[in-house]
């Protein structure tokens, strides 16, 4: 085993990695954009590198390691960074999102290494539960796994920017008995963060308590020998992908029809039309590659597929030995 590389510090003890160890205590952080994920992992390991947004642009595009040595535990702790799902990012798709995430958590299982837990962060502040959470939150189960529900902690944050304590708890109120439903009454521990360090630590403490898990995705790939396209994630992120697909053609259809209905003298109408029928073809350009990229999967979950067959059939003679 490698030794920890671990930089000293005057307050923490903290380092931006790419591999974890063996005994670490690995939490996966994820949410949608400007949720305050990398907000939460600098407070915890005072790490001044890892870079919170100041702008509305997603700013985490990789799955980002910070460990750091909890004092209190004595335990080292891998935070994972993680970009949320977010189509109007401009250069990363989902489908390269979900492949980095599920990557990296293919070389925890091939390393024997379980996830202490998951912290997904939602803003309590928001009013609406819209598209985009929606799609974060969907895929965030559908990696997860209601096997795994129970070593989630939702963290909501911005409590800090509520008008009043009773909008706030109305609020998580709701997310309980609706949009978070599936994950409260599969286990998971609702918790507040209002942007200090106390409340991250708190969290820090109780996902301590969880008895480590392997998540859905990797079962799915490892132990059933699933492509990424076919695991749940990816086929709830393929469905999407189609369903975009089918949107932007039905657009394109809609702008056919207008450009019949345009006159001749209307030239310029028709020229902003066109410029939006070519729009929604690039979209679908993009979509259509997104959907060769899904299938192509991963050269981790490649490897598998040959591995695989060869287990089983060792497994078998082995088994023949014994008749
Ligand atoms: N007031 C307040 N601001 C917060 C809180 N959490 C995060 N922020 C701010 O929200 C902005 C976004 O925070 P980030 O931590 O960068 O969000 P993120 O989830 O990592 O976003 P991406 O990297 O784009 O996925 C930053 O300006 C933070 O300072 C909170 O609880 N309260
Ligand atoms: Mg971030």
């Amino acid at each position: 085993m490698d030794t920890p590389r671990t930089k000293p510090s005057s307050d923490s003890d903290s380092e931006v990695s790419n591999a974890t160890q063996n005994d670490d205590v690995i939490i996966c952080v994820m949410g949608c954009t400007g949720t305050g994920k990398s907000l939460f992992i600098k407070l915890l390991t005072k790490d001044t590198s890892v870079k919170v947004s100041d702008s509305l642009e997603s700013e985490t595009s990789e799955v980002q390691l910070v460990r750091f040595v909890d004092r209190t535990s004595g335990r080292t702790v891998a935070l994972v960074d993680t970009p949320g799902f977010d189509d109007s990012r401009k250069g990363i798709t989902d489908t390269v999102v979900l492949k980095k995430i599920t990557s990296f958590l293919l070389k925890q299982y091939d390393g024997k290494r379980k996830l202490n837990g998951l912290v997904y962060l939602h803003r309590i502040t928001d009013t609406r539960f819209g598209g985009q959470s929606k799609i974060n939150l969907r895929m965030f189960q559908n990696l997860c796994g209601p096997e795994a529900y129970k070593n989630v902690v939702v963290l909501t944050t911005f409590w800090d920017q509520i008008s009043s304590p009773e909008v706030g708890d109305k609020r998580e109120m709701e997310l309980k008995d609706n949009f978070l439903n599936g994950l409260f009454g599969g286990g998971a521990t609702f918790m507040r963060h209002n942007r200090t360090v106390e409340r991250a630590q708190r969290v820090l403490r109780h996902v301590l308590t969880f008895v480590p898990t392997d998540i859905q995705i990797v079962k799915e790939i490892r132990e059933e020998g699933k492509s990424l396209e076919e695991t749940a994630a990816g086929s709830v992120h393929g469905a999407e992908v189609e369903r975009l697909i089918a949107k932007h053609r039905q657009e394109i259809e809609k702008i056919r029809e207008e450009m019949n209905r345009v006159k001749e003298d209307t030239a310029s109408m028709k020229r902003d039309l066109e410029e939006l029928r070519d729009e929604h073809m690039k979209k679908i350009a993009q979509l259509e590659s997104e959907r060769v990229d899904l299938k192509n999967g991963l050269e981790e979950e490649t490897r598998n597929r040959e591995v695989l067959p060869a287990e089983a059939e060792k497994e078998k003679s082995h088994h023949r030995q014994w008749l």
